[in-house]
């Protein structure tokens, strides 16, 4: 499968696949590996691979078209590329409809995926409406973050957000200044803060996740029995790994003709004290 390297003065380097603009590797200066990618991943066309950074679009989660929708599973073209003032390494990737998405979705669009890369890895994701009528969607980066284990995994920032919990229906709102992982996790927290921190003290960094544009958090972990279930991912592999997801869902973004609409995350990776 076709993949795009970049390579940062500083050593930071990352790995995106053209089949989904699927960024699969993000090491950064320091030598830190990011990012989880399942040992059991697909990488065939038509599948999505299961790790790294999947686009979501134009739907979150089941509905009426395929899980996730159908940006996942498509192959990107690269547009551009480009050195930044401050010497970010630049991609634009580009997906447009055709008759295969048209048949799945009847909507034309162009979507924009540019990645950054510096010290910081910034990804914005664009969508433009060519067309004559209105489009709603959603969408997210569906990050996979590799951790050295689980338990010593935090996450912080959401703590007095409302969240929709897919394994216990009904309103609720986080109390908790520190949320841990014990059990399995799938929660949307709409209207969302901007900034939260992901804690990995297995492997002794925090890395901070920034979004702007984007109404959403999604947090993830499969844990034990849900880990059994699919098969493009490793029993275990559940310590290892947590989803921390930027997107805009549940109030879809709704596009006009000639309108286009972009959202950002950005993240860093620094030490832990002590
Ligand atoms: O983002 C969380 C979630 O929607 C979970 O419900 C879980 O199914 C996960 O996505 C993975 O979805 P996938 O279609 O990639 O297996």
């Amino acid at each position: 499968m076709p993949r795009v390297d970049l390579a940062h003065a500083s050593g930071a380097r990352a790995e995106i696949y053209l089949h989904g603009a699927h960024i699969t590797v993000w090491q950064t200066a320091r030598g830190c590996d990011v990012l989880f990618v399942s040992c059991a991943s697909h990488f065939k066309e038509g599948v999505p691979i299961r790790g790294g950074i999947p686009v979501i679009f134009p739907q979150f989660g089941d509905g009426p078209f395929p899980k996730h929708g159908l940006a996942r599973t498509r192959t990107w073209a690269v547009a551009r590329t480009a050195l930044g003032a401050d010497g970010a390494v630049t991609i634009i990737l580009r997906l447009e409809d055709d008759a295969q998405t048209r048949a799945l979705w009847p909507h034309p669009f162009c979507l924009q995926l540019t990645v950054s890369l510096g010290l910081a890895l910034t990804i914005e994701f664009t969508v433009k409406n060519p067309g004559s009528a209105p489009f709603p969607f959603q969408t997210a980066l569906h990050t996979y973050f590799q951790v050295a284990d689980i338990a010593q995994t935090s996450l912080l920032g959401l703590k007095g957000t409302a969240f929709e919990d897919f394994l216990h229906p009904g309103p609720a709102v986080e109390t908790r200044e520190v949320i841990t992982f014990y059990r399995e996790t799938d929660r949307i927290y709409v209207n969302a803060p901007d900034h939260v921190v992901l804690d990995d003290r297995g492997n002794k960094h925090k890395i901070s996740i920034t979004k702007s544009g984007m109404n959403a958090i999604v947090v993830w972990n499969p844990w034990i029995e849900k880990s059994k279930r699919l098969d493009d991912f490793g029993d275990d592999e559940y310590r290892h790994m947590v989803c921390v997801e930027t997107g805009h869902m549940r109030a879809p973004v709704v596009l006009a003709p000639g309108a286009q609409w972009s959202g950002r995350t950005t993240f860093t990776c620094s030490a832990l004290p002590g």
